[in-house]
């Protein structure tokens, strides 16, 4: 069981909310495509994703992106709960997506990076390894039911 000191509570709080969702997602999604190429492999339906460009401007890319962090946002609101939270997605990208766990970290880091870009001086070292610490434990979660 995690426990988040009251400080932590308010860094995650304050960093979500300067994340927009649409812009923030697909972002990362984007980054996540380009800087690691192989990730690419679970998205074979998503179309042309054959350059930085392509994937910049790729609209389902953008779509799923703003998916997957209005997930995160479920994880937001349920700090004490974030395993249970996300029991039945860790079930569907184990069994029915077949997405390696491990690309989990790699987005929370594209996510890291991208969220750091935006804040700028606000993403003190001390709220980056607050929601560092945060996303390990979205990570973790989401690698649960694994087996
Ligand atoms: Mg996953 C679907 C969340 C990382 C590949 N992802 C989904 C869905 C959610 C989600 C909410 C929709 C589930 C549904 O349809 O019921 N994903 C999610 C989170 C994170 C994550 C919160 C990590 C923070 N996903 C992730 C990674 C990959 C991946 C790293 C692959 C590199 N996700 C993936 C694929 C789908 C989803 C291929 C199905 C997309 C589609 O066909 O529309």
């Amino acid at each position: 069981m995690v426990e988040w000191s009251d400080a932590e509570r308010s860094a995650i709080a304050g960093v979500w909310g300067k994340v927009n969702i649409d812009e923030i997602g697909p972002q990362a999604l984007g980054r996540l495509l380009i800087v690691y190429p192989w990730t690419q492999r679970y998205f074979g339906s998503f179309g042309d994703l054959s350059s930085a460009a392509a994937i910049m401007g790729n609209p389902k890319v953008a779509a799923h992106g703003k998916v997957v962090l209005g997930a995160l946002d479920k994880a937001v609101k349920n700090l004490d709960n974030i395993k249970a939270t996300y029991s039945s997605l860790s079930l569907l990208h184990c069994e029915k997506l077949n997405v390696d766990p491990d690309n989990f970290r790699l987005l929370a880091d594209c996510l890291t990076i991208v969220v750091s870009i935006k804040l700028g001086g606000a993403f003190s070292p001390q709220v980056q390894g607050t929601f560092q610490k945060f996303l390990a434990v979205v990570v973790a979660a989401l690698s649960s039911r694994y087996f």
